[in-house]
């Protein structure tokens, strides 16, 4: 059975983006494959996080995962920071990546542009996440288009790897949403919807209330023109718009088109406002229930000692290949 493997910082709610660019797809493909999610708290800490809230948000995390429909008995779900198998291999791999390539990567030059003291972690993060891909042989790793240019990273790394000592790791292909690869900001429609912005007013958080869902989009930024269609470079408010109710009614965008075309903008975004609220609020009701209860704990527990023992083997073939070690 081939793998699939996905993970979602907790540096910050999540959103809607983080649920169609991540969660969504893992959820369709649940029954075929072997499924992976895990929390990737160790790349939160590449940017400054309070440790209380941090401590919150991978607990909330796991507990959103289930709430969006990820199915315990179909995935493993476990946090990064429990298996110390990602950071050994991390390293092996920064030994094994070029600075021109990691220097290559876009997220790093747009994370690091007008913030001080931006510290290595935040340079390495995509080679860590090589590793978190490679430690568990996942041929699939659904995510959103940001996410695209460091898979392909990790397919570089695991080749030369493969090249140099001998079949080790699997190669592994991004799996991107063909609509809603990139969810926009409401207020800055050309602008990726991204849950550590200070500005909240164009983000819907997944765990916001109706009353702040609705006002959010109901204030979402259009254009003049009044007319409803999709095109992503005259219209990028409303085909944002189109496209998160493409994402959630699972319509094709063609479909979506001609339901709204002799629809003013005021009616679009109540209809989306309402899609938005009903998925949300089903997803909000079942997190109240998975939080007051035992289960993210007991998932943690399972999924830690499934991933150690993988990793591990992983680990040890590797260290072998390299000369590491003594045995
Ligand atoms: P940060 O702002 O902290 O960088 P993020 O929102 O960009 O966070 P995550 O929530 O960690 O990133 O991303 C989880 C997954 O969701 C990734 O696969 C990412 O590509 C995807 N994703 C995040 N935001 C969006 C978006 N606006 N549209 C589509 N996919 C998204
Ligand atoms: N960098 C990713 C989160 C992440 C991830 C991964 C996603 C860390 N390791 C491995 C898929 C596979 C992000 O979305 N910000």
């Amino acid at each position: 059975m081939k793998r699939l493997l996905t993970g979602l910082q907790p540096s910050g709610d999540l959103t809607l983006g983080s649920l169609i660019g991540g969660i969504k797809q893992s959820v369709a493909y649940q029954n075929e494959y072997d499924s992976f999610i895990f929390v990737p708290d160790l790349h939160a800490i590449t940017v400054p996080q309070d440790p209380t809230l941090l401590k919150m948000r991978i607990k909330k995390n796991v507990a959103l995962y289930l709430a969006c429909g990820i199915d315990p008995e179909k995935n493993t779900i476990y946090l990064q920071s429990e298996n110390l198998y990602h950071t050994n291999l991390s390293w092996i791999l920064e030994c094994h990546t070029y600075m021109g390539e990691a220097n290559r990567m876009t997220q790093f030059k747009d994370k690091s542009k007008n913030r001080e003291n931006v510290s290595v972690g935040l340079f390495t993060y995509p080679i860590l996440m090589a590793a978190d891909i490679l430690l568990y042989d996942a041929d699939f790793v659904p995510v959103g288009i940001d996410q695209k240019q460091h898979v392909e990273l990790a397919r570089d790394i695991a080749l030369r790897f493969n090249n140099k000592y001998g079949d080790t790791f699997t190669m592994p292909e991004p799996l991107i949403p063909k609509v809603g690869a990139k969810i926009m900001d409401l207020q800055h429609p050309t602008k990726k919807m991204s849950k550590s912005d200070e500005d909240v007013k164009g983000i819907l958080f997944l765990l916001d209330e109706e009353e702040v869902l609705r006002k959010k989009i109901m204030a979402a930024v259009t254009d003049s023109d009044n007319k409803v269609y999709y095109d992503v470079e005259a219209k990028p408010g409303i085909s944002n718009l189109l496209t998160i109710y493409s994402c959630l009614s699972n319509m094709e965008m063609k479909e979506v088109e001609e339901k709204f075309k002799d629809s003013n903008y005021g009616n679009l975004k109540k209809e989306v406002a309402d899609l938005v609220v009903e998925t949300f609020t089903n997803i909000q009701k079942k997190y109240q229930e998975y939080m007051s209860s035992g289960i993210v704990d007991e998932v943690l527990n399972q999924g830690k000692m499934k991933v150690q023992e993988i990793a591990k083997q992983r680990f040890e073939e590797v260290t072998k290949k390299l000369g590491l070690g003594r045995y």
